[in-house]
């Protein structure tokens, strides 16, 4: 608890539970909000998870029905994407944009409480599917039509839930850009905010771009099912296909939206625990900004294979592969800031080598992927389940493990326990190699993703892959244990807190008294 001597004519300090929680307008109560909703969630789509490695682990059908399969395959990427990466990234932009550019709060304060208690309603509605005649979607989080027009009472839900969410993206973007470009404190300009600032910025504006054409396209669904439309239905003159276009327009920019901010987590971890300032500043915003770019023109990378002019192919090829040169200027830069650095091995730090390591292994099957003769082979199989997961497992979800690593004595003023933290890491880094490595294995052998059973030939990697599976889920456990320890004890943080971490943050105590920065710092 933070006792904090001055400002009580104002404001209360604490107010009651439901007062604080429910009514808060307090950025660093909001991001906690955030950060525990995520953390719910992550167990919800890794119970999922671990239903789908279940029915995998041998073939033949013996646990769910397939139905109730594709519905988790659905509704775990949809709590993965949604419930877990996008707000625990928001959670973290609460606790520290404000913290980093020296304000006292975010931009909009009622309308981050608005943003936040959104989210549990949204999920309620999506999630309250699972009971609903003819079951919760199964057709994927992607929602093709004319599959996922076979969705039963459960249709509508999921469109609404789908405008809600994104309507609290949107609200939660709209206060990180006000309070960026408006609340920095002075001195601090644009090119000396931390990493983690610029790329949360251009997140911010990839969310306001491509979530409304997200709601537009699932709203043409919804139109086409209850008013008769016709904009994906063949028989009254639409197209399927325009789907898919609308969808990846928005799709592919998310999953750069699901991964800048992991790179401004990485750019301010690899610098303290190197010692030396991030080599590169200003290439790294500019290879951000490259690549929020190039996420627009890359969409049908996804969709290769439905019959695209030879022109089409190309273009989306080649602007694909385009995408490994800013992201070769981050990997080049992080190494080089590690390179002659002194370095140390605490937990946030493993976390962000191995982010820097496995990410690029799910960056270069992305490029195979992008090969377009290549991926008519790969297109729908588990190989490119291997990817994403690479990129978003060891990619995004170990960022937001770092960054709670690392700022968790910041928010709680204790210091987690270091040889758990250890413990933790090594059970994840080896447990998410064995799920997802073998997957780019049964992938190329022909293994197709979202099918509840398969030949007899991946029987032993499949049965390896459940194993990982289940053991990364174990191991997460422990995130959970050592969290819950490091808010209720444990040894004092300083302010600092790592001795090589630079920036605002790192002046205020530990924990920041609830009010922080009323009068601006000056930044020389
Ligand atoms: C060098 C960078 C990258 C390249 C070249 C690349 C390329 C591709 C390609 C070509 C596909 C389509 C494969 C297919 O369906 O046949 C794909 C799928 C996917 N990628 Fe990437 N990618 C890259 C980075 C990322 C990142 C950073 C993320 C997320 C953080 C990501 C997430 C995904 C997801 C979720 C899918 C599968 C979508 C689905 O079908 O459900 N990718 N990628
Ligand atoms: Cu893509």
């Amino acid at each position: 608890m933070s006792a904090v001597p001055h400002d009580d004519h104002h404001h209360e300090q604490h107010p009651y539970w439901i007062k604080r929680w429910l009514f808060t307008t307090n950025h660093k109560d909001i991001g906690t909000l955030y950060l525990w909703f995520a953390m719910i969630m992550f167990f919800v789509g890794g119970a999922m998870a671990m239903i789908i490695r279940t029915e995998l682990f041998q073939p033949g059908l013996q646990f769910v029905d397939p139905q109730f399969f594709n519905s988790m395959t659905t509704l775990h990427a949809l709590v993965m994407i949604f419930g877990v990466i996008m707000p625990a990234f928001t959670g973290l932009a609460n606790w520290l944009v404000p913290m980093m550019v020296g304000a006292p709060d975010m931009a909009l304060p009622r309308m981050n409480n608005w943003s936040f208690w959104i989210l549990p309603f949204a999920f309620a509605m999506l999630l309250s599917t699972l009971f609903m005649e003819g079951g919760a979607p199964a057709g994927g989080w992607t929602m093709y039509p004319p599959l996922s027009l076979q969705t039963g009472a459960a249709f509508p839900f999921l469109i609404f839930s789908i405008h809600f969410l994104g309507l609290a993206s949107i609200m939660g973007a709209i206060n990180v850009i006000a309070t960026i470009l408006n609340m920095r404190a002075p001195g601090m300009s644009l090119m000396k905010m931390p990493l983690f600032v610029w790329t949360w910025l251009i997140t911010a504006y990839l969310i306001i771009a491509v979530m409304p054409v997200l709601a537009g396209a699932v709203t043409m669904m919804l139109t086409d099912k209850f008013f008769g439309t016709s904009f994906f239905n063949a028989a009254g003159g639409g197209d399927p296909v325009l789907f898919q276009h609308i969808f990846w327009f928005f799709g592919h920019p998310e999953v750069y939206i699901l991964i800048l901010p992991s790179f401004g987590v990485i750019s301010s971890i690899v610098p303290t625990f190197s010692r030396k300032p991030l080599f590169g500043y200003s290439s790294m915003v500019y290879a951000t900004a490259s690549i929020a770019f190039l996420s627009f023109i890359v969409w049908a990378h996804h969709m290769f294979t439905v019959g695209m002019p030879l022109g089409g192919l190309l273009f989306f090829m080649f602007a694909t592969m385009l995408i490994a040169v800013p992201t070769g200027v981050k990997v080049f830069n992080w190494v080089a800031t590690m390179w002659r650095g002194s370095l140390t091995f605490e937990t946030p730090m493993l976390f962000a080598i191995a982010f820097i390591v496995l990410f690029s292994i799910g960056g270069f099957s992305g490029l195979m992927l992008a090969i377009v003769p290549a991926d008519f082979q790969y297109q729908d199989t588990y190989f490119v389940v291997a990817h994403f997961h690479y990129v978003l497992v060891p990619g995004s979800v170990f960022a937001i493990l770092a960054a709670v690593y690392y700022w968790l004595p910041k928010w709680t003023g204790h210091m987690y326990n270091e040889s758990l933290g250890k413990w933790h890491f090594w059970l994840s880094a080896i447990f998410v190699n064995l799920t997802f490595f073998p997957m780019h294995f049964v992938g190329l052998a022909g293994m197709p993703r979202r099918i509840p059973d398969y030949a007899l030939q991946f029987a032993d990697y499949k049965m390896l892959i459940s194993v990982g599976a289940f053991g990364f889920g174990l191991a997460q456990l422990l995130f959970l244990y050592i969290v819950v320890q490091t808010i209720r004890g444990g040894e004092r943080a300083t302010s600092q807190v790592w001795d090589g971490a630079r920036g605002l943050e790192w002046t205020l105590p530990s924990p920041p008294p609830y009010h922080t920065f009323e009068t601006a710092p000056v930044v020389k």
